[in-house]
This record gives C-alpha cells, sequence and structure tokens, in this order.
C-alpha cells in the first residue's frame, strides 16, 4: 500500500515533533516546514531528521503565501497539519499584528492554497481553549461561547471559523481540535510549566536562588503533548470533518503544580504573604516570588474542557496523568 504523505506546518515545536514521530511510526512520509532563523531552530526533530529517510525538511513561512503553494504543490500532500503559531499568548499583547498574520491570516493562506491546488487534502487547524477565553461555563465543550481574552484568542477564533467555513462552503476535509493546555520536556521555556519545573531544579542544584511568577491563581487543564497528537492524527481519520475538543477534564492553579514539582524535589514550600508580596519560602529563605512583569492586561483565569465528543466519537482519552508529566518533564 502506498504511503500517506504528511506536512506539517510548525514542525519545529512541541507538537510537531511528537506528530511527527507518531506520523513516522504509521509509516507516512513525514514533510516538515522549518524558518529560516539565525540560530539552529531544529533540535526538536534533528533526531528524525539524520535518522529517518521518510522524514523531510523545508524552508517556508505561513506569512508566505507563495512558500505555502510551491510546498504544497511539490510535496502533494494527503493531510497537512498546521500547527504553526506565534503561540505565546503574553507575546501577542506586545506583537498583535504579527500575531494575527501568523495564527489568522496563516491558516487562511494554506486553507485557500489547499482549495486552489486540490481540495481533497485534509485539513487540521490548531485551534485552543485559550478561544473560549473567560466563560462562566465550569466546563467548556464544543458549545461553549468564545469569548478570547487576547490577540492569539481572538486570531484562533479567526481560523477555527476559517476552517468551519472551507469545510462547508468548499467542501474540503477541515477539522479543528480545540486543544486544552498540554506541555512535555519538550515545551518552550517560557511557558509556566517548564519554567517551574526549570527554576525549581535549578534551585534545588543551588544553580539559581529564586523563580519569579505571575498569576499564582490561573487555573488549567494539563494533559501531555504525547496524548494530544495523538487525537489529532486520530480526527484526521475519520470519514467526516468535525471539530472537537480535546482536554483532560482535570483542572489545577499554578500555584498547585509548583507544590506538585516541588514535592517530587524535596522542597517544603511555605506560602507567606498576598498578591504581589506573596512569596514561597524554602528552609526560611523567599524562593518563590510574584512580578507584574508576568501578568497580562487579561487573563484567562479558568479553563476544564470535556472531551466527551472525543471519546464517544473518535474513541479518545487522555492517557497520562499530571504525576507523569512532572516527572517526565523533571527527567528529561
Ligand atoms: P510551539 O512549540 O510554539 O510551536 C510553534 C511552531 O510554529 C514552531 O515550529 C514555530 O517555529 C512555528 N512557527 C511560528 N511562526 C511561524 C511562521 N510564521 N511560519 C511557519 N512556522 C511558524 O507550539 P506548540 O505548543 O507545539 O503548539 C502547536 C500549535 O498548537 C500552535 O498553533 C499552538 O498555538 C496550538 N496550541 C497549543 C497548545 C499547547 O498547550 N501547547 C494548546 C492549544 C493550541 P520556530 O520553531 O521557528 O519558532
Ligand atoms: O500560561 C500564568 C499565566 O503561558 C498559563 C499556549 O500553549 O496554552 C498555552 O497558553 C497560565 C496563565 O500558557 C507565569 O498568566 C503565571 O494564566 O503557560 P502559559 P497559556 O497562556 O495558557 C493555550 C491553550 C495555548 O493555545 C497557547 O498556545 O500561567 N502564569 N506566571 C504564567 N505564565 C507564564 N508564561 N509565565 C509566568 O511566569
Amino acid at each position: 500500500m502506498k504511503s500517506k504523505v504528511a506536512l506539517i506546518f510548525g514542525v519545529t515545536g512541541q507538537d510537531g515533533s511528537y506528530l511527527s514521530e507518531l506520523l513516522l511510526k504509521n509509516k507516512y512520509k513525514v514533510h516538515g516546514v522549518k524558518r529560516r532563523s539565525s540560530l539552529i531552530n531544529t533540535k526538536r526533530v534533528d533526531h528524525l531528521f539524520y535518522d529517518n529517510k521518510n522524514f523531510h525538511l523545508h524552508y517556508g513561512d505561513v506569512t508566505d503565501t507563495l512558500s505555502i503553494i510551491n510546498l504544497i504543490k511539490k510535496i502533494k500532500p494527503d493531510e497537512i497539519y498546521n500547527l504553526a503559531a506565534q503561540s505565546h499568548v503574553k507575546v501577542s499583547f506586545e506583537i498583535p499584528l504579527y500575531t494575527a498574520d501568523v495564527d489568522a491570516l496563516g491558516s487562511l493562506r494554506i486553507l485557500e492554497a489547499i482549495k486552489l491546488i486540490d481540495k481533497k487534502i485534509k485539513y487540521y487547524q490548531a485551534s485552543s481553549s485559550e478561544m473560549f477565553g473567560n466563560t462562566d461555563k465550569k466546563i467548556q465543550d464544543e458549545k461553549t461561547k468564545f469569548n478570547p481574552q487576547s490577540v492569539y484568542g481572538i486570531s484562533k477564533v479567526f481560523s477555527f471559523y476559517a476552517t468551519k467555513n472551507y469545510r462547508d462552503a468548499h467542501d474540503i476535509f477541515a477539522c479543528n481540535g480545540i486543544l486544552f493546555n498540554h506541555e512535555s520536556s519538550r515545551r518552550g521555556e517560557t511557558f509556566v510549566t517548564k519554567k517551574i519545573v526549570d527554576g525549581l531544579k535549578k534551585i534545588k542544584s543551588g544553580k539559581s536562588k529564586k523563580l519569579v511568577l505571575g498569576n499564582l491563581y490561573s487555573i488549567r487543564d494539563w494533559g501531555h503533548a504525547k496524548d494530544f497528537v495523538y487525537a489529532m492524527w486520530k480526527i484526521m481519520q475519520m470519514k467526516k470533518s468535525d471539530d472537537y475538543v480535546i482536554s483532560t477534564n482535570k483542572q489545577i492553579s499554578v500555584k498547585k503544580f509548583v507544590e506538585l514539582v516541588a514535592k517530587k524535589l524535596d522542597i517544603d514550600i511555605k506560602w507567606r504573604g498576598k498578591g504581589l508580596n506573596e512569596k514561597g519560602y524554602y528552609k526560611g529563605r523567599p524562593i518563590i516570588e510574584v512580578s507584574k512583569k508576568y501578568f497580562r492586561p487579561t487573563d484567562v483565569n479558568y479553563l476544564r474542557g470535556s472531551y466527551k465528543k472525543a471519546k464517544k466519537l473518535i474513541g479518545w482519552k487522555p492517557k497520562l496523568d499530571i504525576n507523569y508529566l512532572i516527572d517526565e518533564m523533571l527527567n528529561n
């Protein structure tokens, strides 16, 4: 049987690397799009590039329409996964137009290219729980109204509807995975889980004295990226294209995440103070501090997703829990 061909935009990111590994295991030929950068940005996929003849990298950028068209014409993919994004919510307050160009128009450019070149190419859009923003629904699902709180979230809402519209108007197999936060040892260093794990490890080994964070009371539904890329692939193998929430349906605060990681490192934290003066003490010394610098003008305070639809229709549920996640982040 002929191998399927996948094209991944955002291959050098956390999810792109795990998805590549999964597709290669499933006998795909995988083509990934990397951006030109002054320093090497392929460390998450270098092991694949050097070891696997079915893995290929190409230069491109989702802000460059012609590079998208040329790549699709050359590679002739069966499936396109659009994971490319300026994915940091706080940064989207500082570079909103760039974020919208990549995260909103980038998706539209790929969808339009599929429409022009070959409408049989399947499309996956990396949608996000940030689209729900601040909501009064305790548990969010596919029917929850969007109320995004950042240009990142707004751009993802645009891409969500562009994907749905190309499905309805142009009969393209185009799906949204509405993914809640998912982490791993490959997570970017400025996201809060990786920052906490790296920061506390450095404190434990004496390489650093303190860790400075923002909103400790923000609540997230954190899963493992390996589980979540499996959901992406499953979504693309369905008979009909549709939209699915992918989550763990469990939630904890940033502060609780700090405590769980600290406990595994045998760091006994005592909290004192309130608001910006709240500090976490270890052996009488403040090791966790709070700074305004890491707060967002508007934050999403509370997220917890229901994956009921994904479980029922694609047979997906999370396998890796928060304990596994923290151990994997600490040990790799
Ligand atoms: P990530 O680690 O930040 O990876 C983003 C990828 O997009 C990187 O490969 C990056 O390239 C690439 N990229 C950025 N701008 C680009 C451009 N203009 N053209 C082409 N590629 C570009 O993000 P992730 O955690 O793997 O997430 C994957 C996708 O899922 C993103 O779209 C994100 O917004 C979305 N998402 C993530 C989560 C989560 O919790 N992780 C949840 C919901 C949705 P460089 O390596 O060169 O920077
Ligand atoms: O923040 C709070 C912060 O940056 C989580 C992206 O993958 O998931 C991610 O977006 C929470 C926020 O992730 C710090 O205010 C406190 O409330 O790790 P984060 P995020 O904003 O939830 C969604 C689903 C995506 O789609 C995005 O692409 O933690 N927080 N102190 C902090 N956050 C950071 N980054 N740094 C701090 O020091």
